[in-house]
């Protein structure tokens, strides 16, 4: 018997519900995308910093964020270019925990994450909160390669996955919305894709 791929254990033709509109599935491969060249960060000097409008700025090492409590995000991710991974699994600290002990400030709206290397990225606050983001060490019980942002990368999987930054260093608080790398470069500001927010005007 043939299976056709891609449509194995679905009737003929039937697209998998899990997947946004425009996105296919990129099932085994995993693209990497990067703007930067890929960078080996040393966890023993890697740290992740919450700052901006918050009343108390914090700073975790790699053995600090490490020793929180953590979580699996199980799911799927959708990159802009048209891919999706479907059932994947990250492991990471919830974002909630880090603000939690940074305690952003009543105006706080939105959060500039940024990365080790430079590369930034837009976010409303809400978008970090309420267990919909991790600063995540691990995909499929294994350490965060280096060329997917090891060892930790942002995950936002509910919006398009530029806004994951990947070898993360922190997120600044900020009281107004401001644009990150892509989202100065024609990116859509906040990236729903299933509202196919690809590119401003969306
Ligand atoms: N630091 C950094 N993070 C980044 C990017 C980047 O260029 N630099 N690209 C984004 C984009 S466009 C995508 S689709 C994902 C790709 O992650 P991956 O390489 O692990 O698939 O990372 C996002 N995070
Ligand atoms: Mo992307």
């Amino acid at each position: 018997m043939r299976i056709t791929r891609g449509f194995a254990g679905r009737p003929h033709g039937e697209r998998d519900g899990r997947l946004p509109p425009g996105q296919y599935d990129a099932r085994d491969d995993w693209p990497v995308l990067n703007a930067e060249v890929t960078p080996r960060l040393d966890p023993d000097s890697w740290t992740f910093r919450l700052e901006g409008s918050v009343a108390k700025p914090t700073t975790w090492t790699w053995e600090e964020l490490k020793s929180l409590p953590w979580s699996e995000y199980r799911g799927d991710i959708h990159c802009v270019t048209t891919w999706s991974k479907l059932g994947v699994v990250f492991a990471g600290v919830p974002v909630d925990l880090l603000l939690d002990a940074a305690e952003p400030l009543p105006g706080a709206t939105h959060v500039m994450a940024f990365s080790h290397t430079g590369y930034t990225t837009n976010l409303p606050l809400e978008d970090v909160s309420g267990g919909r983001a991790w600063v995540a060490f691990e995909f499929d019980g294994r350490p965060l390669a280096a060329e997917h942002g090891g060892p930790a990368r942002l995950l936002v999987p509910h919006l398009y996955f530029w806004k994951s930054a990947k070898w993360v260093a922190g997120l600044r608080i900020m009281d107004r919305d401001e644009p990150g790398f892509w989202e100065r470069n024609g990116y859509h500001d906040r990236g729903d894709p299933w509202l196919e927010q690809r590119y401003q005007g969306d």
